[in-house]
C-alpha cells in the first residue's frame, strides 16, 4: 500500500529484504535473531516522523537566521565528494570536491587543484569515512582525512577553509576501505585498510594463483600525508578503529577464508578482528625488518597469524563496523552476517600483548545478540550503544555494561529499545560520538534505501538519511531527509570546535595557492594590482585582478596554439562576493573566492572571439562581468 506511514509496508521490505540476502548468501539466515531476543525488547517502533517530532524533546527546526549546533561531514560515496551539513536541520551547506572534478568550483580545472588531485586524476573516487584529526580523543578543528576505495587514495581536508589539500595514492594494495585516525596523543596516524586480496607485486604475475593473494594495513603520517608503514594480513581488511590511548588500532576481517567468489567468503562460522600494536609496529620497522614491494619504499611488515605485533581474535561472522566506545574501554565488532556484535576490551589487549592471556577470545567481554544485519554502532556516552541493523531495519539500543553482565551469566535485558528506519541502515552516528566528548543527543542513521518515504525520483532513489533524538530514554525519530548517493558514514560535532577556526575569506599567503602567486613574482607581477599580458615564447601568462563588477582586463589576446594560463585575483575584500572565471566553449571555469588567486592552463585550440565572464552572482552589475579572450588564427 502507498498509504504513507502505514506500518505494513515494513513486513514486506523486510521479508523481500531478507530472501534477497538468504537467496545471494545460500544461507538459511531465518534461523538466527529474532527468537534469541530478549523478551519485550523489540517494537516501540517509530511511527511517521511527524507524529514522533511532535513527541520529541528535541527538534530538528532551526529558525531562519538561526544556526545548527552540530557540523556534520558525509561522505559521498561514490560522487567522490565530502558534503557539509548542518545538524539538526540536515540542511546541506557545502559540498567539498575531494576526488571527484566539479566544475561549480573548477576542481580538477584549476592548476592548483591539480597539484591536489595529480597529474592524471581519475574521473572520481569513493569515499566512506570521514575522520576528524584528534588530540586526546577530542575533535582538534585541523582536518577531515578520507578513504577512496575505487582508486586505492587517501585524502585530507583542511577545515579552515574546507578545502582538499593532500591525497596520497596507497602503493602495494587495493580499494582502501576503512579508515580511522589515531586518536591519542594526537592525529598522528591515519590508519587505512587495504581491502581485496592482490598478488605483490601485482603486475601480471600469479594471477591464477589466489593463494599468493593478500593485502595490508597501512598508517599515514597525517602531518606528511606520506605512507609511514604497512602490515601485511590475513583475510579481507574491512573497517578499521583506534583505542583511545594510542597503543592500538583494530581492523575487522572478512573472508578469512581467502575465497573468490561469494559464496566461498562465508563458509567460516568465525573470521576476525586483527589489533596491530603500534609500538612493536614501530620498533619493528626501527630495527629494520621489513620489506619493501617493487618500487614502493614503504616498510612492509609480515604481521600475519603468528606476529609478535598482530594479535587475531575470532569474531563471527564476515564482521563490518569496528567502533571504540568513548569511555576508553572498549571497542565493539559488528557481525553483519551474525546477529551478534563482540565487545572486547582493550585493558584485556594490553594483557595479551603481556603474555598474561591464552586464548585470544579472552579479549572478548560480551557478545549481544541484536537483531539480523548488525553493521555499526555509535555511542551516548552514558554507556548505551546504538547497532545499525541493515536486515531488519531498525537501530537496537543497548546498555554495555548489561551485554557485559549478561555474558557473565546474569539475568539482565541489555536491550533497551529498537526503532523502525527506513530502510536497510548501514552507518549510525551520534553527535561527537567518536570522542571523549560524546553528548548524546542526535544519532543519524544513514539509510541506503528510501523507497516510498519521498516523491518518486525515477528508477534511482535518494538516500535516507533518518534523524533521531537520542536525548532521552528512549530513541525518537524527528526527521528523514533525502540524499543523493551514497553517504556510507558521517561524523557529527558541536560547532563550538569549528566556528571560529573556519576562514570567511582568504588570506594572501596561504599555501593553497602559494605556487601560483610565486610565478606571478617571477613574472614581476603583483597580482592584487597588475593585469597584463607575459609572453614566453609560445606560453602565455594571462594576470588579471576582479573586483565586482569588473575584471582587471577587457580583453586579451593569443595566437591559436598557445599554451594559456589564466590567473585572477579576487581584490574583493567584501566577504561573501565570490567571482567565478569561465570562457565560453573552452571548457574553463574556475571559482575565486575573496582574496583567492586561481589558476587555469589550456591550449587555445580554436581561433575566434571568446568572451569570459563571472560564474558567481557578484553584483547587480553581474551580467556585464565579462570580457573577450582573442584568439588569432
Ligand atoms: Cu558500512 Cu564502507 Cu563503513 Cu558502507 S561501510 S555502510
Amino acid at each position: 500500500t502507498a498509504e504513507p506511514g502505514n506500518p505494513a509496508r515494513r513486513n514486506f521490505m523486510k521479508t523481500s529484504a531478507l530472501a534477497g540476502l538468504a537467496g545471494a548468501a545460500g544461507l538459511a539466515l531465518a534461523g538466527c535473531g529474532k527468537k534469541g531476543e530478549p523478551a519485550g525488547a523489540a517494537g516501540a517502533a517509530a511511527g511517521p516522523a511527524k507524529a514522533a517530532s511532535a513527541a520529541g524533546e528535541l527538534s530538528d527546526h532551526v529558525p531562519p537566521g538561526q544556526l545548527d549546533e552540530y557540523y556534520g561531514f558525509w561522505s559521498g560515496g561514490q560522487s567522490g565528494e565530502v558534503r557539509l551539513v548542518g545538524v539538526p536541520s540536515m540542511r546541506e551547506l557545502m559540498r567539498i570536491p575531494v576526488f571527484n572534478p566539479d566544475f561549480t568550483i573548477g576542481w580538477g580545472v584549476t592548476n592548483e587543484s591539480k597539484r591536489v588531485l595529480g597529474p592524471n586524476f581519475p574521473p572520481g573516487g569513493d569515499c566512506h569515512h570521514p575522520h576528524m584529526s584528534q588530540t586526546d580523543g577530542h575533535y582538534d578543528g585541523r582536518y577531515i582525512f578520507i578513504n577512496d576505495k575505487a582508486h586505492t587514495r587517501v585524502a585530507r581536508i583542511r577545515c579552515d577553509v574546507m578545502r582538499t589539500d593532500r591525497i596520497t595514492d596507497v602503493p602495494n594494495v587495493q580499494a582502501i576501505h576503512g579508515l580511522r585516525v589515531q586518536r591519542a596523543p594526537r592525529t598522528g596516524y591515519v590508519f587505512a585498510n587495504g581491502e581485496f586480496l592482490i598478488p605483490a607485486p601485482n603486475d601480471g604475475r600469479d594471477l591464477d594463483d589466489p593463494a599468493k593473494y593478500q593485502t595490508m594495513f597501512s598508517a599515514l603520517d597525517g602531518d606528511t600525508m606520506e605512507v609511514a608503514w604497512q602490515v601485511l594480513v590475513d583475510g579481507n581488511l574491512d573497517n578499521t578503529e583506534a583505542d583511545y590511548a594510542g597503543k592500538y588500532a583494530i581492523s575487522t576481517c572478512y573472508n578469512s577464508e581467502k575465497g573468490m567468489d561469494l559464496p566461498s567468503t562465508m563458509q567460516a562460522e568465525r573470521d576476525w578482528a586483527v589489533v596491530f600494536n603500534i609500538a612493536r609496529i614501530e620498533e619493528a620497522v626501527k630495527k629494520g625488518e621489513f620489506k619493501t614491494i617493487g618500487s614502493s619504499k614503504v616498510p612492509v611488515l609480515d604481521g600475519r597469524h603468528g606476529s609478535s605485533f598482530t594479535l587475531y581474535i575470532p569474531i563471527p561472522k564476515n564482521p563490518h563496523g569496528i567502533n571504540a566506545s568513548p569511555d576508553g574501554k572498549y571497542v565493539v565488532a559488528n557481525g553483519k552476517l551474525s546477529p551478534t556484535v563482540t565487545v572486547m576490551e582493550w585493558s584485556r589487549i594490553d594483557d595479551w600483548f603481556a603474555g598474561k592471556l591464552k586464548d585470544p577470545r579472552d579479549v572478548v567481554v560480551a557478545e549481544p545478540e541484536l537483531g539480523l544485519g548488525p553493521l555499526h554502532t555509535a555511542y551516548d556516552g552514558r554507556g548505551n550503544a546504538y547497532t545499525t541493523l541493515f536486515i531488519d531495519s531498525q537501530i537496537a539500543k543497548w546498555n554495555i555494561a548489561d551485554a557485559i553482565a549478561a555474558h557473565d551469566g546474569k539475568k539482565v535485558n541489555y536491550l533497551r529499545q529498537k526503532i523502525d528506519v527506513a530502510y536497510q541502515p548501514g552507518h549510525c552516528h551520534t553527535s561527537m560520538g567518536e570522542t571523549r566528548d560524546a553528548d548524546g543527543k542526535w544519532l543519524v542513521s544513514l539509510n541506503k534505501f528510501s523507497k516510498d518515504r519521498f516523491l518518486p525520483t525515477g528508477p534511482l532513489h535518494p538516500d535516507n538519511d533518518q534523524l533521531i533524538d537520542i536525548s532521552g530514554e528512549t530513541m525518537k525519530l524527528v526527521a528523514d531527509g533525502p540524499v543523493y548517493a551514497e553517504p556510507h558514514d558521517v561524523i557529527l560535532l558541536h560547532r563550538r570546535l569549528l566556528i571560529d577556526k573556519v576562514k570567511k575569506s582568504w588570506e594572501r599567503d596561504d599555501p593553497f595557492f602559494a605556487e601560483t602567486v610565486a610565478m606571478a613574482k617571477k613574472h614581476g607581477v603583483n597580482v592584487l594590482s597588475d593585469s597584463k599580458v607575459i609572453r614566453e615564447g609560445r606560453k602565455v601568462f594571462v594576470y588579471m585582478t576582479s573586483a565586482a563588477p569588473i575584471f582587471g582586463m577587457g580583453s586579451f589576446k593569443v595566437k591559436k596554439g598557445d599554451e594559456v594560463t589564466v590567473v585572477v585575483t579576487n581584490i574583493d575584500a567584501v566577504e561573501d562576493v565570490t567571482h567565478g572565471f569561465c570562457i565560453v566553449n573552452y571548457g574553463i571555469n574556475m571559482e575565486i573566492s575573496p582574496g583567492a588567486t586561481a589558476s587555469a592552463t589550456f591550449t587555445a585550440d580554436k581561433a575566434g572571439v571568446f568572451w569570459y565572464y563571472c560564474t558567481f552572482f557578484c553584483h547587480a552589475m553581474h551580467m556585464e562581468m565579462s570580457g573577450r579572450m582573442l584568439v588569432e588564427a
